[in-house]
């Protein structure tokens, strides 16, 4: 088929999905399978599932099978419901060699694993926009880290992870001229001047540092989804690539010239040896590394200005391209590391690569000459062999350790269950509709657990109460322990799901974190209890130490404050119990309010605009009395006498002249 007759086909299918409604429109409580989705009220879910959020730059944590949305962690986006990127503590993490970046694109999730067995310590997510990695703790449920990445533009292969999560790999989606060079070129320049890289960043065993170990550098082609290997294969990276014609415009069609793309195998332990043998570059970069002080609460953020690069042109056997039929985008491994499953978006079949055999064809040098400088190894010689007629555009597969692989079709619109030694396909079920990526717990580990299946779904029209021009996305549960997949429930998502991972329950529901230890809060402006508020002028910055308990605030009454003051509210939230956070806000503040955690201090920066009385108040119902949980905030003209005072308590004082 060539390229016009498989977008017309795409058009008509996508264009279909309406009309051609499966009769039974997947209604799961028709045949009694809700039942299996019910937790009863007060009874826990058996999984945290951690869906992206997509153009939210947010990642959502839903409970399984329940569906319940139980919080939503800002990442890569500022978060006015949180305060994240808005309180001064919380604002260095969203630092970039750009400046501030208060949004970004989160597009997967992944879990650290040990042994190749997900361990329930951090999840990680990318920003696709302004590349970066983002590392969130398991027990507070916090972003701690985030790391920028040089050279790259749209990390989208991006966060996966080596089995005992030794690094976070991240490939650029766009290549452009590197970071050192001169970029000011022309873009029909693209063959000459554009590059690809990869990037590795090594993960601290226990605290789960980050930092950026190396990149590879690569030819200028897009790259789109990873995966790593796992045991016998644990020391490769996989990598799906698009563009091999290099294509700078119309990638629509210009991209999709040719039959085959890319898989590309990495063998990242090679370029560790490499690296040891000195053979690395040091190449002049710029960018960000963000950490939350768990102690300090607060973030730093520090400008790096070093990356060690690996050209993979003259370091052979680094990296082989292996030939993937129609712009091939997942790239999944399957539990025992041996098959290698590339998904093409306008493929109708689906090949299976083996790494016995692209170990063999690298030993026997069954290559097909090179893409400029890199082996690319014959198609026949990797290929363990092909699904044939699956369905059409297979996007993402997941596997169930039973020797099942399930791959979801965008275009025809269901999850394909088939058997990863036979190829032949088992099962079907429809999605509805335009499922993308999909998640069985563990699904890209050694160890899946294959009770459930999640597909999460682009398009819902007609699938719930119409909610104006944009229609939420969805998530789709199915229960896949018995032989045919049978949906259960589906409830809708914030933002655009792409991947998500679950983890049983019981790894993580011991560990959370109830509150912060008020002894260990290290705060530059902690406030350790009631006598200790203050309030303090430095020239024309006014700093208010702060305390909230069960239901006031200390002080609640301010005076003194002068146009032109810029006045930091530090407010330290005494409670030293579990799920009691207070919050802050003051009238006209421009930027959010604060939520502060039990034994936390944040701090909100207010420059107030005009003379006058400004109340401030607790924003989260935190008892009976929350609604009394107020106070005052008296602003005077620049150059009045109004003295600094505060107080807490003392009421109808003599007024100030
Ligand atoms: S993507 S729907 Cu992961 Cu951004 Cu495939
Ligand atoms: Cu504190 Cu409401």
């Amino acid at each position: 088929m060539n390229i016009t007759k498989v977008l017309l086909l795409l058009a008509a299918v996508s264009g279909g999905v309406l009309s051609c409604k499966p009769k039974n429109a997947g209604d799961a409580s028709a045949s009694g399978n809700a039942q299996k989705a019910y937790v009863a009220p007060g009874k826990y879910d058996e999984f945290y599932n951690f869906v992206s959020g997509g153009f939210s730059g947010q990642m959502s944590v839903y409970g399984l099978p329940s569906g319940r949305l139980f919080r939503v962690i800002p990442v890569f986006s500022v978060d006015p419901e949180k305060g994240y990127g808005y309180s001064e503590e919380t604002k260095p993490m969203l630092n970039t060699s750009h400046g501030f970046v208060p949004w970004d694109d989160l597009h997967h999730t992944e879990l650290s694993q040990t042994n190749g067995e997900v361990d329930g310590k951090w999840v990680f997510g990318n920003a696709n926009n302004t590349p970066r990695v983002a590392r969130i703790d398991l027990k507070s449920f916090k972003t701690s880290e985030i790391i920028e990445l040089p050279n790259s533009a749209g990390n989208h292969s991006s966060p996966f992870i080596t089995e005992n999560t030794e690094y976070v790999v991240a490939g650029t989606r766009f290549s452009v001229p590197a970071d050192d060079a001169n970029g000011d070129v022309p873009i029909s320049t693209y063959k000459q001047n554009f590059k690809g890289y990869v990037s590795f960043i090594s993960v601290k065993k226990e605290t789960g540092d980050m930092d950026l170990a190396f990149q590879i550098e690569l030819p200028g082609i897009n790259f789109d989804l990873s995966h790593a290997g796992k045991g016998k294969s644990h020391g490769w990276f996989f990598f799906s690539c698009y563009n091999t014609e290099q294509a700078n415009s119309l990638l629509e069609v210009n991209a999709s010239q040719k039959d085959k793309d890319f898989i590309m195998a990495v063998n990242w332990k090679k370029a560790e040896e490499y690296i040891k043998a000195g053979k690395g570059r040091k190449v002049k970069a710029n960018y960000a590394h963000n950490k939350y002080n768990e102690k300090t609460h607060t973030a730093t953020s520090e400008m790096k200005s070093e990356v060690l690069v690996l050209d993979a042109k003259s370091l052979k056997d680094i990296c082989y391209f292996i030939p993937c039929p129609k712009s091939p985008h997942g790239c999944d491994v399957d539990p025992t590391g041996e098959y290698i499953v590339g998904s093409g978006k306008l493929a109708a079949l689906i090949p299976v690569f083996s790494f016995d055999k692209i170990q063999s064809a690298i030993q026997s040098k069954a290559f097909d000459g090179e893409y400029d400088g890199i082996p690319v190894i014959k198609y026949d010689a990797a290929l363990y062999g092909e699904v044939k007629k699956p369905g059409l555009g297979p996007l993402h597969t997941e596997f169930d350790g039973k020797g099942n692989a399930y791959t979801t079709f965008f275009v025809s619109s269901e999850v394909v269950k088939w058997n990863i030694k036979d190829l032949k396909v088992l099962d079907r079920a429809p999605t509805f509709y335009s499922v993308g990526h999909l998640c069985i717990p563990g699904g890209d580990s050694k160890k899946p657990n294959a009770k459930y299946l999640i597909a999460y779904n682009k398009i819902t029209k007609d699938r719930y109460i119409p909610t104006g021009p944009e229609l939420t996305q969805s998530a789709q549960l199915y229960d896949i322990s018995g032989d045919k997949m049978e949906m259960i429930l589906d409830f809708p998502t914030i933002g655009e799901p792409h991947y998500a991972q679950a983890v049983s329950a019981d790894l993580l529901k011991e560990k959370s974190l109830k509150f912060y230890k008020i002894d260990e809060n290290s705060n530059k402006y902690v406030t350790k209890g009631e006598k200790e508020s203050k309030v303090v002028r430095q020239g024309n910055e006014v700093h208010v130490y702060m305390t909230s308990i069960r239901s006031h605030f200390s002080p609640d009454n301010i005076e003194g404050i002068k146009m032109g003051d810029v006045v930091y509210f530090h407010v330290t939230n005494l409670e030293q119990d579990w799920d009691v956070p207070h919050g802050f806000a003051v009238k006209g503040a421009v930027n959010a309010e604060l939520l502060i955690m039990p034994g936390e201090t944040q701090t909100l920066k207010w420059v107030p605009d005009r003379v006058g009385i400004f109340p401030i108040y607790c924003t989260d119902f935190c008892s009976a009395l929350h609604q009394e949980m107020q106070g005052y905030v008296r602003v005077s003209p620049k150059g009045s006498s109004v003295p600094i005072s505060f107080s807490l308590g003392k009421t109808n004082a003599v007024a100030n002249k």
